[in-house]
């Protein structure tokens, strides 16, 4: 049974494209043409486009392409306008929020004014963006659930460049952009508040992170161990006896007694990845706003050593 342990998808579709469905979709916002690619087969369906754009879409890519040339222009004129530098110093380079004397106004452009009118292009994007993946939803008379997780990212997004810095009064708060000063950043802000593992949101927000993976490893383990008979498919699968699916069910039955139905399975795993931002979120506004050091918080509150 060696041929069922595959990684790759082994068995690729090639022909007419399917164009899909028409229904309510507006065509002339699609492109007419696909093509196919084995690479891509390998780990997806080989088939590439039609490209379904409409005008979110088009917004989006504008405003984030101006976002990125913002950005580049700016590492650009920090590297002297020496492709050499540019190349070496990439990762550390960085467009930078301005200094908290600016608090909310605007600065002049070298001093962050850059950075405020990327974010501005940045939000544009990431919220076009949003709004394309509910109208798609919509013209397939889909359920809205990629729209509320990628919302649920949003959350956290929103409240690390816009929220929180407002509730602070100071866009010197907001993340940078940069490779190395974002990460930079990050620990700053861990050190600045009293180190963000005593932060409990931010705790629950790695349960989430690490038991999306758990989950997700499990679920895909699951199914490709019954893809020799057809779990992959799904169809038939969740009412028939001797199915792929019922093997998978009772093997975790069998391993720990209790087993995810095929459907609730997709609940788990929705649940757990939109809860790793919701609670991040919820951490991070709280940090500075309600919370200075949260040492000293996980002091007052029992579980941290009393110096
Ligand atoms: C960041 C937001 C959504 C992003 C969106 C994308 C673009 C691109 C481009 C248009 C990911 C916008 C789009 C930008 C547009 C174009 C062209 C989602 C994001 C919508 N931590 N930590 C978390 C761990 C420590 C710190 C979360 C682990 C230290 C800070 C997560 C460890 C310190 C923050 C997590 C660890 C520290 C976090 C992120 C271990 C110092 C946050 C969840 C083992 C280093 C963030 C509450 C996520 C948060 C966060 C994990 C350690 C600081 C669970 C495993 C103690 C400041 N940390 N961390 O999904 O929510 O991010 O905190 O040590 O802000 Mg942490």
């Amino acid at each position: 049974m060696a041929e069922y342990q595959n990684i790759f998808t082994q068995v690729q579709v090639q022909g007419q494209p399917e164009m899909g469905m028409i229904e309510n979709a507006d065509v002339t916002e699609r492109t007419k043409s696909a093509w196919f690619s084995v690479l891509l087969g390998w780990v997806g369906n080989a088939q590439i486009g039609p490209f379904y754009l409409g005008g979110f879409g088009v917004v989006s890519l504008a405003t984030g392409a101006i976002w990125f040339l913002m950005v580049g222009a700016s590492y650009w004129a920090q590297a002297g306008y020496n492709p050499g530098v540019f190349m070496r110093d990439l990762f550390w380079l960085s467009l930078e929020p301005p200094a908290p004397e600016y608090g909310l106004s605007m600065p002049p452009l070298k001093e962050g004014g850059m950075w405020l009118i990327a974010s501005f292009f940045l939000l544009v994007s990431v919220m076009s963006w949003w709004a394309r993946s509910y109208v798609l939803a919509q013209q397939q008379k889909m359920g809205k659930h990629v729209f509320w997780a990628f919302g649920a990212a949003i959350w956290l997004f929103l409240v690390l460049g816009l929220i929180r810095p407002v509730l602070m009064g100071s866009w010197s708060e907001a993340v940078p952009y940069g490779i190395f000063t974002h990460l930079d950043w990050t620990m700053n802000f861990s050190v600045l508040y009293g180190n963000l593992f005593y932060n409990p949101f931010h705790a629950l927000s790695i349960v989430f992170l690490y038991g999306s993976t758990l989950l997700f490893a499990m679920h895909g383990a699951t199914i490709l161990a019954v893809s020799r008979y057809g779990g992959d498919r799904e169809l038939e699968q969740i009412a028939d006896r001797g199915t792929a699916s019922e093997r998978a069910a009772l093997f975790w039955r069998w391993t720990m007694g209790f087993n995810a139905t095929m459907e609730g399975i997709h609940r788990w795993a929705w649940w757990f990845a939109i809860l790793c931002p919701i609670t991040g979120g919820i951490g991070i506004l709280l940090t500075g706003t309600v919370v200075d050091n949260w040492y000293v918080w996980a002091q007052n509150h029992g579980y941290a050593p009393l110096d």
